[in-house]
């Protein structure tokens, strides 16, 4: 526990808007973990898989109505309307704090209150800040428990310090009407309601570690993104690292954790997970850019990982994880989701809890943003660097988004500021992640659209200061499409481990070792510098991938002009004069 008197007045202040029966501290411990797991297995919240074959791992069903994030009920709360800008929701601080009282009122009645002490980055990184989650869900403890650094050495490292982020979390009735996930950037205070799914309650992810983070990271001079962080070993044994934002389920966990082609791993190439979801970027004392994973495990999604696909991620999930809304096999306690393999249960539960035969049914057997939270040390690849206070050096940082046309399989951008451009006009089809409709192409700057916690105005500036600041050291920007599509709708690029072929590329590139073609948009490969080696594509194929339409892209510039309009006078003018730049070239 804590003497911390700003932990204790809020904890005391928030005890008495909820009213819970008891109180307990989370202290990180495994005995303690593994009672609540226990409790959690008692009243039906946790299914206690085959512990021969998944020892530790355990199943939760969340309500059908509360299985992805919530962006149209996610509302950042900055006294200025104009600061949360046009990309956010904004509720006035005051009248936000009032409804969400008014609805967390009493609501801890007849339930505990589990007090959580986390540390996002390793505990005592320069890079590390600490929160506090109140939550009235077990599945939150053991969640965050696995995502995060929790126990006692967290209130060691904040002592009587005032910088933390407070989390209040409700689960209230789960009432989709009632449910809102606010962020009060200035107060630094998070409070989620009536949900108890994922992004919406595990604070310390989404709404702390982007959310509010990205806002300190304005102020304070540093950056959070929501990207993946990779070591890439070539035969000699050096590493390079790059930072790669994509949105949600578009493919961060499984470039994450890639395995090399056949080739290269005859080489000697290797792979090393950093992180798979989010980056904390500062500049070191050496003038480069420094990232750390403020997480301490992997959420991962669980559809299509599989053997081929991401044997790492299946690996990671085998021990000590918790699986959310995937499919249960009653035979064997096992756990099944699509696209794991071709044997699905006969004698199965489907997520929503209703017997499920996945050998005749034609509906889903897990829902198709099922999860698996899955602790980081599992991962046969994670990095040494890992755990490591001042992160890893990044030589490259990738956008990319899942596009059928239009954008090619890679290019380079034309300087850290043309590749600032690159980022803000990153286009992707929406995805299960989000509730609403999937498969809408929407414009999704740097993969921050649901997750940046100011005017994205704002938001862009701050990266074209950050470049300033870097200089010549500054990474090289680049953006990927693996999702390019044929006319029977296939993806024409394998993608996954043979996704390292473009690595390899971009990483040549930062070392002014490969050659490029200039488009319009930016440097392309010359097709030849890809290397097909043991793979089935033409380098016909690759050039249709490779290839950059003026026609595509001159309606491109339009609708970027269009989607620019958004920002008003809060666009930076080094943003408008790339613009002009691209619609120059084009003509
Ligand atoms: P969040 O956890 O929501 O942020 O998602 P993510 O970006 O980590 O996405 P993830 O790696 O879990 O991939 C999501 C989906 O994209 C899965 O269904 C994958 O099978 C698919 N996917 C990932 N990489 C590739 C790829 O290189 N090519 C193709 N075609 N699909 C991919
Ligand atoms: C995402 O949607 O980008 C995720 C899952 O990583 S969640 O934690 O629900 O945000
Ligand atoms: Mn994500």
């Amino acid at each position: 526990m804590t003497q911390n008197k700003s932990v204790l007045e809020w904890i005391g202040k928030m005890k008495e808007l909820v009213c819970p029966d008891n109180v307990v501290w989370i202290d990180g411990s495994e005995s303690q973990l593994e009672s609540l797991r226990e409790e959690a297995c008692k009243t039906g919240e946790f299914i206690k898989l085959n512990q021969e074959k998944l020892p530790n791992c355990y199943l939760h069903r969340t309500a059908v109505n509360d299985v992805a994030r919530v962006e149209g009920r996610t509302f950042i709360c900055s006294r200025k309307e104009e600061d949360a800008g046009p990309t956010n929701h904004w509720m006035e601080p005051q009248q936000a704090y009032k409804m969400l009282y008014d609805i967390a009122r009493g609501s801890y009645k007849g339930r505990t209150m589990y007090v959580i002490p986390y540390s996002m980055g390793p505990i005592g990184s320069p890079f590390a800040k600490i929160g506090v989650e109140l939550t009235d869900s077990i599945y939150v403890v053991l969640n965050m428990s696995i995502m995060t650094r929790v126990g006692e050495k967290v209130w060691d490292v904040l002592g009587d310090s005032n910088d933390w982020v407070r989390g209040l979390h409700c689960k209230c009735d789960v009432d989709p009407e009632k449910r809102y996930i606010c962020h009060f950037p200035e107060d630094n205070t998070i409070i989620s309601v009536n949900s108890a799914y994922g992004g919406n309650v595990l604070l310390g992810k989404k709404c702390f570690a982007l959310r509010i983070a990205s806002y300190l990271g304005k102020n304070e001079g540093w950056m959070a993104e929501h990207m993946l962080i990779l070591g890439i070993e070539n035969p000699k044994g050096e590493v390079k690292y790059v930072a790669a934002a994509f949105p949600s389920a578009c493919g961060k966990t499984n470039l994450a954790m890639l395995i090399p082609p056949e080739v290269y791993r005859k080489k000697g190439y290797k792979v090393w997970t950093v992180g798979d979801d989010i980056a904390w970027m500062r500049i070191g004392p050496d003038g480069r850019l420094w990232a750390i994973n403020p997480e301490n495990g992997f959420f991962g999604v669980a559809p299509g990982t599989n053997e081929k696909s991401n044997p790492n991620a299946l690996r990671t999930t085998q021990s000590g994880t918790i699986f959310t809304n995937v499919a249960y096999n009653k035979d064997d306690g096992t756990v099944w989701w699509e696209g794991l393999d071709h044997n699905p249960p006969k004698n199965g539960i489907d997520w929503t809890g209703k017997p499920w035969d996945g050998t005749t049914s034609t509906e889903k057997g897990a829902h198709p943003n099922s999860r698996f939270t899955a602790p980081a040390k599992n991962c046969p690849c994670i990095s040494p660097e890992f755990d490591s206070p001042n992160g890893v050096p990044i030589s490259a940082i990738i956008f990319g988004g899942r596009r059928a046309h239009t954008t090619p399989l890679v290019y380079q951008s034309r300087s850290w500021n043309n590749g600032v451009f690159v980022g803000s006009i990153m286009a992707s089809e929406t995805t299960a992640a989000a509730t609403g409709a999937v498969g809408v192409l929407r414009r999704d700057p740097m993969a921050m659209l649901p997750f940046c916690g100011y005017n994205m105005g704002d938001y862009f500036a701050h990266w074209i200061e950050m470049g300033e600041k870097l200089g010549d050291k500054a990474p090289k920007i680049f953006n990927v499409n693996w999702f390019r599509v044929d006319e029977n709708g296939k993806f024409i690029w394998p993608g996954f481990g043979d996704n390292l072929r473009v690595l390899e590329w971009i990483l040549n590139r930062c070392e002014g070792k490969a050659d490029a073609v200039e488009t319009p948009i930016g440097y392309v490969p010359k097709a030849e510098d890809i290397n097909l080696e043991g793979l089935d594509l033409t380098l016909d194929t690759l050039k249709s991938i490779l290839y950059v339409d003026k026609d595509e892209w001159t309606k491109e510039a339009a609708d970027i002009e269009e989607f620019y309009k958004k920002f008003g006078d809060k666009l930076p003018k080094e943003l408008r004069a790339e613009l002009e730049g691209l619609k120059a070239r084009l003509k």
